[in-house]
């Protein structure tokens, strides 16, 4: 008995020795995680960072943000507390500088061509010693590098014989959040909106820094604060002082505060009568307040505008056009060196031309009228981030008009949380598509760079998927479309697989059993819920208004294109929407090129056939198939394409912290369950449309069509 006391007692003080934290892997940390490397890499590495040497003497901030980032980084991956020192420069040293300074000169590295904003990272000798040089023509330029550098220690891959060169291809590189002043945030699935209005802006949340270090890893330079419907509240004096006080914590790490503005402000907050953008009070009321924003914020970004879209006040309101309304708020901002994004996702229900033809329409005809400091921000796809649509016919039509892309991050018709999808393969197939505006290779990541065209301002822009959940976007693997995001705005030519790689092995650790597994997993995510939720084609087919859930049956709302029988036209011959000559025509707003293919069913892919042809149910395809049995088997694929993902996911059981591995595994289940869902009721529906039997193999339903229609979700987030 005294024996099993003292065991049981010595068995105690062994486990209570371990440390236990309460969330070893919860998600925070993002990709930022600098956990101890593999033993052996460990002692590869130390050898090559044994102090960090930078110009102190130069205060420069973000260099200096640099060095902390380095130093956590190197101390979390390699256990070293590493000596920094102001110049005198060690051996096996990272040195970090700018372009100014006569020891990084001295290297001459090809810094030149790289802008503000890019770097070198090299392995090289100063002094007679071997260091490893991190340099940039700005501090925010070594800041970047020096993520890079430790992105480079996390994925095990040394330091040894680096030569490394990258500056962004675009200009604007922004996150644009949905969220509202009462920390509600629109298509928000991640909890509720990370700024706290009501404590700024004298408590600043040790989050909002982490927040900025996330996205300074990833090349984001620039945040709109405030949803696009927005308030006119927060152009008032104290949301200004709210505002500042974020763009102070941002400043350090390169990051811009933008604001959404409210097209009516000078009538709301203004109390003038009008907003009519040719009205000189108007006028002035927005120059004071460009001027009053300035004061507080001096490198304040711009505005980003929706107007006249969905109900939202603008100077159509007065008959004038959307540049007369986007060049007055230029001039407000041009002294300062400000920006407007002016937003093309408009359409009219008084319009009964196709939705998806109408922002081309009120936009096309303005181009070349836009200020030099107004960019048009049009979304990928000319409906609204489906989860997949043709690009917008606007990309490669408007020469002399600057666009800019705007993508989704935040999945509000893809599953919202709970489902895996990574969108890198969403953005890739956008970016890569060809405009042909000037010939073949013209594609929508040449456009929007400015290759095409010679734009001077170029960007693009991520509705955020960021909120107070501890793992920030609502999901681990959510984290991967704000990080391939960032990826794909830095250099619109990335591969959304290459970046899936470099994600797992910042996230999970350069683990060569989990790597290509989780690599697998994210490729096919994509195409499992278009298969799903809206195969061949098919879009807008979500119950209404929070768009979660199958609704191709609703019919009876107000709007017209508010129905997804708006969408998908389907009748007891086929299904499909036509927009070629016979339908709404929308193929003419493509080049030739590209209008040709997608006019004819035959040339059209099978990805797009059902946006833009009706096509018969009986019609052959070119598997061979009719449309009806095709449109089955894709349903059911996607259902199995998830049951893949989930099976592929349990192998990594043993590789995977136990926290993220259980709640990936979880909502795998959710995601395994609403696949299902999804393609049992859109099959009832289409069946009872078609009037054709399921063909032979092809499970039942489990329920009937108005058991379907009948599933509401009332308390749903996001709205
Ligand atoms: C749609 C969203 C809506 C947004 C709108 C927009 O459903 O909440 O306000 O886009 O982009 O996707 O303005």
């Amino acid at each position: 008995m005294g024996r099993l006391i003292a065991w049981c007692a010595a068995l105690f003080l062994t486990l209570g020795a371990v440390p236990v934290a309460a969330h070893t892997e919860d998600g925070y940390d993002l990709w930022l995680r600098y956990r101890p490397l593999p033993a052996d890499i460990q002692t590869r590495d130390r050898a090559r960072a044994m102090a960090v040497v930078f110009d102190v003497d130069r205060h420069d901030i973000p260099t200096l943000k640099a060095v902390d980032e380095i130093e956590r980084a190197l101390e979390g991956m390699l256990g070293l507390a590493i000596p920094t020192y102001s110049q005198a420069v060690q051996a096996n040293a990272i040195v970090l500088g700018t372009s100014a300074e006569p020891r990084i000169k001295a290297l001459n590295l090809p810094l030149g061509q790289l802008g503000t904003e890019g770097y070198v990272i090299r392995s090289a000798t100063i002094d007679g010693k071997p260091v490893t040089v991190v340099a940039g023509n700005s501090g925010v330029g070594v800041l970047y590098g020096s993520f890079a550098l430790i992105q480079h220690l996390q994925r095990g891959l040394g330091l040894d014989r680096l030569d490394i060169v990258s500056a962004p291809k675009l200009k604007l590189r922004l996150l644009n959040h949905w969220d509202n002043l009462d920390r509600t945030v629109e298509r928000g699935y991640a909890g509720q909106s990370i700024w706290d209005w009501w404590k700024l802006p004298d408590f600043r949340d040790p989050r909002y820094t982490d927040y900025a270090r996330a996205n300074a890893s990833i090349g984001i330079n620039g945040t709109v604060l405030n949803n696009v419907n927005a308030k006119a509240d927060s152009l008032t004096a104290p949301y200004i002082a709210k505002a500042a006080a974020l763009a102070d914590v941002f400043r350090p790490y390169g990051i811009k505060v933008y604001l959404s503005a409210r097209w009516s402000s000078p009538i709301e907050i203004g109390g003038l009568k009008t907003a009519d953008p040719l009205d000189p009070q108007v006028v002035a009321w927005w120059k004071a307040k460009a001027d009053e924003i300035y004061r507080a914020i001096p490198d304040f970004g711009g505005f980003l505008v929706k107007a006249n879209s969905e109900g939202q006040p603008g100077p159509q309101d007065y008959k004038r056009n959307h540049a007369e309304g986007a060049n007055m708020l230029a001039a407000a901002v041009r002294p300062h060196g400000g920006i407007i994004m002016w937003r093309a996702f408009v359409y009219q229900h008084e319009n009964p031309e196709d939705r998806a033809k109408q922002a081309y329409d009120d936009f096309k005809p303005l181009d070349g009228k836009f200020a030099d400091n107004v960019i048009v921000q049009v979304k990928n796809g000319a409906i609204d981030f489906q989860p997949r649509e043709p690009f917008h016919p606007l990309f490669g039509a408007m020469p002399k008009t600057q666009l800019m892309m705007e993508f989704q991050i935040t999945k509000e018709y893809l599953g919202m949380a709970t489902h895996l999808v990574y969108l890198g393969p969403l953005y890739e197939e956008v970016l890569q598509a060809d405009t042909f505006a000037k010939g073949k290779g013209s594609t929508v990541a040449r456009v929007i760079e400015g290759a095409l065209d010679g734009y001077k301002l170029t960007g693009m822009a991520g509705v955020a998927n960021i909120g107070t959940d501890r793992d920030w976007s609502g999901s681990t693997f959510n984290q991967a479309n704000w990080f391939v995001y960032g990826r794909m705005a830095w250099n619109p030519e990335a591969s959304a697989k290459q970046v899936a790689g470099e994600w797992s092995e910042m996230t999970f650790g350069p683990d060569p059993v989990v790597t290509p597994a989780v690599v697998n997993i994210m490729t096919a995510s994509r195409e499992a819920v278009v298969n799903y939720m809206t195969p061949l084609g098919l879009a807008h087919l979500m119950a209404t208004s929070h768009h979660y859930g199958p609704g191709p049956w609703v019919k009876d709302l107000a709007r017209p294109e508010w129905n997804p029988v708006y969408y998908h036209k389907a009748d007891r011959n086929g299904i499909g929407y036509d927009r070629t000559r016979t339908g709404s025509d929308a193929v003419a707003q493509y080049a030739p090129e590209v209008a040709r293919m997608f006019a004819d069913v035959k040339t059209t892919p099978d990805r797009d056939l059902l946006w833009f042809h009706h096509v018969g149910w009986d019609d052959r395809l070119k598997s061979g198939k009719t449309l009806w049995d095709e449109l089955v088997a894709r349903y059911t694929l996607g259902v199995g394409e998830v049951a893949d993902m989930h099976r592929a996911w349990r192998t990594l059981a043993p590789h995977i912290d136990r926290e993220r591995f259980a709640k990936t595994d979880a909502f795998l289940s959710i995601q395994q369950k609403e696949a299902q869902w999804w393609r049992d009721a859109s099959l009832a529906y289409w069946a009872s449309v078609s009037g054709r039997p399921l063909p032979a193999g092809e499970t039942a339903p489990a329920k009937t069509l108005p058991e379907y229609e009948a599933i509401s979700w009332p308390h749903e987030p996001g709205r």
